[in-house]
């Protein structure tokens, strides 16, 4: 009885992974970290640092450190709860690596040469096209199949690995017996894409030059408002949603996922104001929502003993369960785990 009840709640499992390299911005929080702390209560989540993954671009290894226990803390910071989703560093959990490897052998080279990123990647990185860089989507593969994700958000300029994986499992399961599940992707449907505050048909990340074209999730309230005030807008000064007006519809889209407003509500509460008006709403409006963020990071920086009892304790239950797919993955390859 009490079996059937347990299989009757499982809830379909949702995976997904940031790297580590900055600090996080306004963009990853709304477009992801934001969602995973709502996808909590609905489902079984697991969320971890994609620290291996950030190693496919050299690194420097304080800077490296202390980038992935920020990340952590913020994750926790934002309201991922520790308690309820796995929480964990990749790199901590050894089964990603073991399971890449397996992956990186089914897997051809003519697909992951027609990744985008890593063609987009290797131009950037001109001196530094490493086989890591390259085999970058077997990994993903293994951290999604690992724990036989059902859902896993991404960005749009993630689909194109996800597809990747999928086109993985299937291959896997058809030479050796159903092992994966074939994850689909999920996408946020407000606030995907937070554009650039200096030029607003960029994306807005966290690796621009420009300090002014991004908010950090730890930007200090003055800093966020003074940036808001800076953000490129167009001459019209009219408060409305149109086609191109990249800067307010930015602006717009940014206020309305920090206070549920629509856009109609917006152009009515500022119809006849000016861009300043606007702006400085804006700016107070997101100070205010990350105002518990950056106390609750204050807090749990502070608190190594706690942060680092945390990570432990996650990458030791998500081994647990990725260890159970790593089994079954080396029984059929004919592996002797
Ligand atoms: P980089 O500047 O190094 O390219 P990034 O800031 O673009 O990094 P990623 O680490 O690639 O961020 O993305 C982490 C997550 O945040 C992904 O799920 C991605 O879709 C989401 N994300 C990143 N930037 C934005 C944005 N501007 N708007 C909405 N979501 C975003
Ligand atoms: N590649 C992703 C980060 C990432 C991820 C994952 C996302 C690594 N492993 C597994 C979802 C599922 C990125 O750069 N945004």
């Amino acid at each position: 009885m009490h079996e059937v009840q347990e299989k009757k709640e499982k809830k379909p499992i949702i995976l997904s992974g940031i790297q580590p390299t900055g600090i996080f911005t306004l963009g990853n929080y709304i477009g992801a970290i934001r969602n995973w702390v709502q996808l909590q209560e609905d489902y079984d989540t697991a969320y971890m640092i994609a620290d291996l993954h950030a190693l496919t671009v050299r690194q420097d290894p304080k800077v490296l450190r202390e980038n992935i226990l920020r990340a952590y803390a913020v994750i926790l910071a934002c309201g991922v709860d520790p308690e309820k989703s796995l929480t964990f560093i990749q790199s901590q959990v050894p089964e990603h690596a073991q399971l890449s490897w397996i992956l990186s052998c089914n897997t051809q080279f003519g697909e992951l040469s027609r990744m985008t990123q890593f063609k987009d990647k290797s131009a950037k990185h001109a001196d530094n096209i490493n086989a890591g860089l390259f085999t970058y989507p077997s990994l993903m593969a293994a951290d999604i199949l690992l724990y036989q994700a059902d859902l896993v958000p991404v960005g749009a300029d993630q689909s194109q690995h996800l597809e990747l994986t999928r086109d993985i499992a299937t291959r896997f399961n058809g030479l050796y017996g159903n092992t994966f599940k074939l994850p689909q992707g999920y996408y946020p449907k407000v606030g995907a894409r937070v554009m650039s505050l200096a030029d607003p048909t960029k994306k807005m990340s966290k690796s621009d030059e420009n300090q002014n074209a991004f908010i950090t999730i730890l930007d200090e309230p003055g800093t966020i408002v003074k940036k808001f005030k800076r953000a490129v807008t167009d001459s019209e000064m009219s408060v409305r949603y149109a086609e191109g007006k990249d800067g307010i519809n930015n602006l717009m889209s940014i206020y309305s996922s920090v206070t549920g407003l629509t856009y109609e509500q917006i152009e009515h509460d500022f119809a006849g104001k000016g861009y300043g008006d606007f702006k400085q709403a804006v700016g107070e409006a997101v100070a205010e929502e990350l105002r518990p963020v950056r106390e609750n990071y204050k807090r749990l920086r502070e608190d190594k003993a706690y942060l680092e009892a945390c990570y432990r304790a996650g990458a030791e239950k998500a081994s647990h369960v990725a260890r159970r797919t790593l089994q079954k993955v080396y029984k059929k390859c004919g592996l002797i785990l």
